[in-house]
This record gives structure tokens, sequence and C-alpha cells, in this order.
């Protein structure tokens, strides 16, 4: 008999998002090996991940890997992995802001980072792309509290308050050099402040039926829509820097209309085929961050706050502030990120083993051709 692989793993809600949490110590060094189990992990590449911890959505199909850290700056290292939900794919090609907020939580609870009096502050390097954040959450009497009054658009009920703290960068904001590019026939600014992001005006689409205020699922069934993203996507890409991003799930788009809320834009962001319910943290602050360079394509769509204000993103299930500034590089021009910070919540879902799927053979979930039916038999399949 063969045993199944075994691992310990923490299910956590990560603010809008929710992953498996793991040790890196308890994962094969190995990345090939690595992917190839979170996939058997996790029930990918079926679509519904029947067989796995997946919830089959992007947003419910990722991983954090944890390990303490050696740089002097951070306590730990987290690497946010996407495990592709239809495919065998596993991604380390870009971060996640979302299960960033459980990071410092399970920190604590793994032993990695002692609980330091009433608020601890984890410093996190960010494997994905090399940059710092501090997390910072309640630990009354040396324990994670994740009750709290917090509330987070997208999430049911209340938690604590994770704030989450990202210094000032020195990297290009706008990765193509311009505050503005033309692709696929559509005006745009490519901007990275922790995530690639493409900025839209919805009202450039118009011809593709939208508005800018549909839900996701009505945006994800518009087929003339799907085409002209994927075109603006494969386009914006490359002239970021990123190469082909056929198959990549960077760059993110996000389609911008005035405020329908009293926020600074309304949002409909495309992670980047999938519609997100909400927006990304690093998205949200890549969308705050080009909304504050002069002459982005959102500039006559967004309200913006007095300088120094919180940035209201809406989205499709209620809004995200992020605390946001630009600053100018040392050439004196060049914009560059200020801090950025935002409040999350995360939670503990479970904690345990999780048992992976046998290496092989594989098979989808997929509804299988409908068997004839059986005389008298008791497969209840033919019977639906
Ligand atoms: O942008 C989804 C999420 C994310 C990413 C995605 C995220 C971020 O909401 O920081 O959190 O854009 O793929 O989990």
């Amino acid at each position: 008999m063969t045993l199944p692989e075994e691992v310990p793993c923490m299910l956590m809600r990560g603010g809008t998002s929710k992953g498996a949490y793991f040790l890196a110590g308890d994962l094969p060094g190995d990345a090939a090996a690595r992917d190839d189990l979170l996939l058997r992990l996790m029930g990918s590449p079926d679509p519904r991940q029947i067989d796995g911890l997946g919830g089959a959505h992007p947003l419910t199909s990722k991983v954090a890997v944890v390990r303490p850290s050696d740089d002097p700056d951070a306590d730990v290292e987290y690497l946010f992995l996407q495990v592709a939900v239809g495919e065998a794919e596993v991604s380390g090609g870009q971060n996640c802001g979302n299960l960033l907020a459980g990071v410092g939580p399970f920190a604590v609870e793994r032993g990695l980072v002692p609980a330091g009096g009433d608020r601890t502050t984890v410093r996190i390097r960010m494997m994905n792309t090399g940059d710092l954040a501090a997390a910072t959450f309640p630990t009354p009497g040396g324990r994670v509290e994740y009750a709290g009054t917090t509330a987070l658009s997208g999430v049911p009920g209340t938690a604590a308050p994770v704030v989450v703290d990202f210094p000032p960068g020195s990297g290009a904001l706008l990765p193509t050099g311009r505050v503005r590019d033309t692709v696929a026939g559509t005006p745009v600014t490519c901007v990275d402040n922790g995530m690639p992001t493409v900025l839209i005006a919805a009202a450039d689409l118009r011809d593709t039926g939208i508005t800018g205020y549909e839900n996701p699922g009505e945006l994800e069934e518009n087929t003339a829509l799907a085409r002209r993203l994927r075109e603006i996507r494969l386009a914006a890409g490359a002239l970021m820097g990123l190469g082909d991003v056929s198959t990549a799930t960077v760059p993110k788009l996000s389609l911008l209309a005035p405020p329908a809320e009293g926020g600074a834009v309304t949002t409909r962001t495309f992670i980047p085929v999938r519609c997100h319910t909400s927006i990304g943290v690093l998205g949200a602050a890549s969308v705050a961050a080009g909304l504050l360079i002069p002459g982005n394509v959102g500039e006559r769509i967004a309200r913006l706050p007095p300088p120094g204000g919180r940035v209201r993103i809406e989205h499709p299930t209620g809004h995200l502030d992020v605390t946001a500034a630009v600053d100018v590089g040392e050439d004196g021009t060049t914009p560059v990120p200020g801090r950025t910070a935002v409040v999350r919540t995360a939670r503990k879902i479970f904690d345990g083993t999780v048992f992976a799927r046998p290496a092989a053979p594989y098979r989808t979930s997929a509804p299988a051709p409908a068997p004839a039916p059986l005389e008298g038999g008791t497969d209840d399949s033919a019977s639906r």
C-alpha cells in the first residue's frame, strides 16, 4: 500500500482571498517537486478542484510558503504561489497582498516570530518581488487575536485588523517609462506599485457594450470585451517588459469609471481573465499610485482626496482604502512609490495535515458522457 504524502498546513483567509499556508521546510526544496505536490494538494488541474483544498476560483487557489529570514531587514520570507484552476500550472510570477495579511499571524502561530506584547509587527520579505512589508496585528497574551471589529468589503462579518505597510520604493512606477501608451488602439496607463497593472478608462471600451459598473459575472460573459482585453494585455505586457504574457497571471487590467459611492474611482479588475469580485491589495495600490501621476488615463475620471488622504478604490463588492503617495526619483522626474498602507483582516480556518492526491493517474472531474442506463443498476449517475 502506498501511503499518501501528508503535509502540515494552515488554511487561512487573507483579506478577500483564501489560501493554504505552509512552512517552506515542510515542502520539497526542489521547485518542480514542490509544484507537483501543490497541484495534488490543491486539486488542480481539475476545474472544480474537487479532490483538493482549492476553491475552484483564482482567489481561493492560492499558496503562501513562509520561512525564517536571515535578512537583517526581515523576520520572515513569504513566497506566493498561484495554483491555476483547470490547468496544471503553479506560478510565482506575481505577488499577493491579500494572502500577505495572513503571513504575520501564521509566522507567530508557527513560532517563527515571538508575539511582541499586545501588538506584534512582523517584517516580511516578499520573495516574488524582493520588496518589504510590515504587518501589525493584535497578539494579547502572546496569542494571535483574530476576532475584532474591522469590516472588509467582500468578507462577511468583522475581524481583527492587520495593518500592512509598504515602505517607499525606488523602482519605477511606470514600467514603460511613459504615463500613457496606446495599445491595441486603446489609451492605457501601465503602472506597477507592487502589481503590474494596466489602467483603462471603461468609456474607451464602450464599443464592447460595457459601462464599467457591471458585476463580474456580466463582464466575464462579454466575449467582445474578453477579446479586446486579451489584445490589450498581450501588447501591454510586452511594452511593460514582461515578455509574452499569454499564459502569465500579470499584468492585471483595471477598468476605471467615475466613483459611484463617494470614493475616488470605480474599478473592475481582470486578474487577468476572471474578473475580481473585489480588487487585489497590490492591484489597488497600483491603481491608486497610477491615479496620482499627472496625465494618467484616469485623470478626468477619478476624484482624488486632498494630498495625503486615503484613496478609496470602489470595486464590485464595496471599496478598498489605500494610503498611497508618489514621490520623485533621484533624477528629479521619474515617479517612484511613496509609502503605501492598507488595513486587512485574516483568519485561521483550520490547522492540520493535508493529504495529497496520488501522483498518477489523473482524471478530470468534468462531466463524462452519460453512461447507458443500467437495468436495475445502482449507479446513481445513470439516474440523474
Ligand atoms: O493584488 C488577486 C487577490 C489578488 C492579488 C489577483 C492581490 C494583490 O485579491 O495584492 O491580493 O490579482 O490575482 O488575492
